[in-house]
């Protein structure tokens, strides 16, 4: 039985042994990341404060250069993740290219890619709502010792050995699993330490909350719009409430805890959505999927599309099971 005092850093502890390819190295790993969070969720936290405490121009008060958030995190988890020698190589949102640690390093032995999307909804900043960081976790496919290669990146979701996120909200909290159900954790600001606060999070099975950008309405799928329409008539617990923040993180989080839908359908201004496949969809897939949730298109499972560039985007509808069920018959119907 979990304890609601116990740390983020005991837990990976007491959990480590109990993976299946346990050598310490994925817990390093996520000890890193958990590092990083920390200090950006720091950089956050004061985001309103720069246009105050900052230089004029672009240089804040110890003379550095004022960054954009999502480009100060994106460096923060990189810098964090090279620096302690944890990973083979990574992937982020923000690079247009993966980025290959110590290929140079014979004795570079760590078997760990990780895919990140460092700050997540950040057009959100300016108006202090959520955001988050989103990360997965692969074992590379080539050989060790060896440079990473692209194949090592693009592995289907299902070959995921962990994922997770940080959401920068009314408190910050960093949730995560490593196949093993998920597992959510809140920093204590004043201690600087994760607490185990939402231990086994689970989706309710059925939900009355669906989050999709209905602005695009005009532009969707026929299936996704008759989905809607479904959703918001009155029959049975219906209408559904509608609530959408805009930060994937910050709506999945809020589905996960109270049961809902969320939705990035293609539209007929966006073939494939707007959501990466790899630094998005996957790692939300596998965190929904070990809380009992669903992710799919619309036709088929997210974590068993097979990747084939780095940045793919692909429609995405994740939450409660039975509602992801419900949209896809919907979208099957819209078909025939
Ligand atoms: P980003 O990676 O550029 O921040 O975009 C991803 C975000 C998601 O967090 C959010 O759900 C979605 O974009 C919102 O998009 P839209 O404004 O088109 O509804
Ligand atoms: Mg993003």
């Amino acid at each position: 039985m979990s304890q609601t005092n116990q740390t983020l850093g005991e837990f990976i502890i007491e959990n480590q042994t109990s993976f299946k390819y346990s050598s310490g190295e994925l817990s390093r790993l996520i000890n890193s990341i958990r590092l990083a969070a920390k200090v950006v969720n720091h950089e956050v936290n004061k985001a309103g404060l720069v246009d105050i405490i900052g230089n004029a121009g672009d240089t804040n008060i110890q003379g550095e250069d004022q960054q954009k958030l999502d480009v100060y995190a994106n460096d923060k988890f990189i810098q964090t993740m090279t620096n302690r020698n944890i990973v083979c190589g990574i992937a982020s949102e923000e690079e247009d290219d993966f980025i290959t640690i110590n290929s140079q390093d014979e004795n570079h032995q760590n078997k760990y890619v990780v895919l990140i999307d460092p700050l997540d909804g950040s057009s959100n900043i300016d108006v202090n709502v959520s955001v988050g960081t989103i990360f997965s976790v692969y074992r590379r496919v080539t050989p060790v010792g060896t440079p990473v290669q692209i194949e090592d990146f693009l592995q289907k979701g299902v070959n995921q050995v962990a994922a997770g996120y940080i959401i920068y909200g009314t408190s910050t909290m960093l949730v995560y699993t490593t196949g093993d159900g998920v597992n959510g954790f809140t920093l204590n600001p004043a201690i600087g330490s994760y607490y185990l606060s939402h231990p086994n999070m689970q989706f309710p099975e059925d939900g009355r909350i669906y989050s999709v950008n209905e602005g695009n309405y005009t532009h969707f799928p026929r299936g996704i719009k008759d989905y809607i329409k479904y959703c918001q008539k009155e029959e049975g617990d219906r209408p559904y409430t509608s609530r959408y923040i805009g930060s994937l993180v910050s709506d999945f989080h809020r589905n996960m805890i109270k049961g809902g839908i969320y939705m990035y359908p293609k539209s007929s201004k966006s073939s494939n959505g707007k959501l990466r496949l790899l630094y998005e969809c996957n790692p939300m897939a596998f965190l929904a999927e070990q809380a009992n949730g669903k992710a799919s298109d619309g036709y088929m499972r997210i974590m068993e599309i097979e990747p084939t560039e780095l940045h793919q985007r692909v429609p995405f509808i994740c939450g409660s099971k039975n509602m992801v069920d419900k949209a896809e018959e919907f979208m099957k119907n819209a078909e025939s």
